[in-house]
This record gives structure tokens, sequence and C-alpha cells, in this order.
């Protein structure tokens, strides 16, 4: 159920301590770790604690939670120093989503291209 923890869910883990992250933010509702694959000198995902699929799900149907994780990208590129950078939901197996579990990349550090690929 959309909100529940899956015990299948990699980011569910992470957010149990079940599997190690290198956490940069934490509040009560989301949590903010680097990512294992960077594209980017900085590359923070940002998560909510809740479990749902994806930008999608957590705008329709947690949309408070939805502005908390928007608000920690703000957070992360503060923390990270980052004048510029770029915030991404990737939606999607054909967008790119790998893990079902709505994150927000954050990257920073170097030129960006746009439009992405
Ligand atoms: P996406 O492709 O938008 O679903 O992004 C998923 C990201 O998650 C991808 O950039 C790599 C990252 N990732 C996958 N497994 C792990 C992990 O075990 N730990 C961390 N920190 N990041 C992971």
């Amino acid at each position: 159920m959309a909100g529940e923890p899956q015990e299948d869910c990699l980011f569910c883990n992470i957010i149990a301590g079940k599997i190690p992250a290198d956490v940069v933010r934490e509040t009560d509702t989301t949590l903010a770790f680097r990512d294992i694959n960077p594209q980017a000198p900085t590359h923070i995902l940002v998560i909510p604690k809740a479990h749902y699929k994806n930008a999608a799900e957590l705008a329709a149907e947690a949309p408070q939670l939805a502005a908390d994780v928007l608000a920690e990208t703000r957070g992360v590129a503060e923390g990270e120093s980052l004048e510029s950078y770029r915030t991404v939901f990737n939606t999607g197996s054909g967008a790119g989503q790998t893990v079902w579990h709505a994150h927000a990349h954050v990257l920073g550090g170097r030129g960006l291209n746009w439009p992405p690929g």
C-alpha cells in the first residue's frame, strides 16, 4: 500500500538501516544520501521516508511530503555549497527510473548540458 514500508524496496531498507548509505541530511519525513553511482561531483538522492513508487504517485497521494522532498533538495544544495545544480525525478522506466521508491537526484559540481539525454 502506498506510504507503507515495502520489504523488497532498496530505499525502504536504507531508511530502516538494513542497508548502509552515506547519509548527508535527515528530517522527520525525508532522508538524503549520496548516490552509489555518482554522475557528477555532487550527486545526492533525497527520498521521502514513506514509500511511494515515484514522484507522480508521491505528488498525487502526499503533496505535503512532495514539498518536503523539494525543500530538502534546496537544503542539500546549500549544504554542498552548490550555486548551480539540477534536480531530477525520473518517473517510469522510459525516463530511466530503476528504483521504485520516489527520489529526487541533486546533481552539481560540474557544468550540466541541456537538454539532458
Ligand atoms: P533512478 O535511475 O532515477 O531510479 O535512480 C536510482 C539511483 O539509485 C541511481 O542513480 C543509483 C542509485 N542507487 C542504486 N542502488 C543504490 C544503493 O544501494 N545505494 C545508493 N546510495 N544509491 C543507489
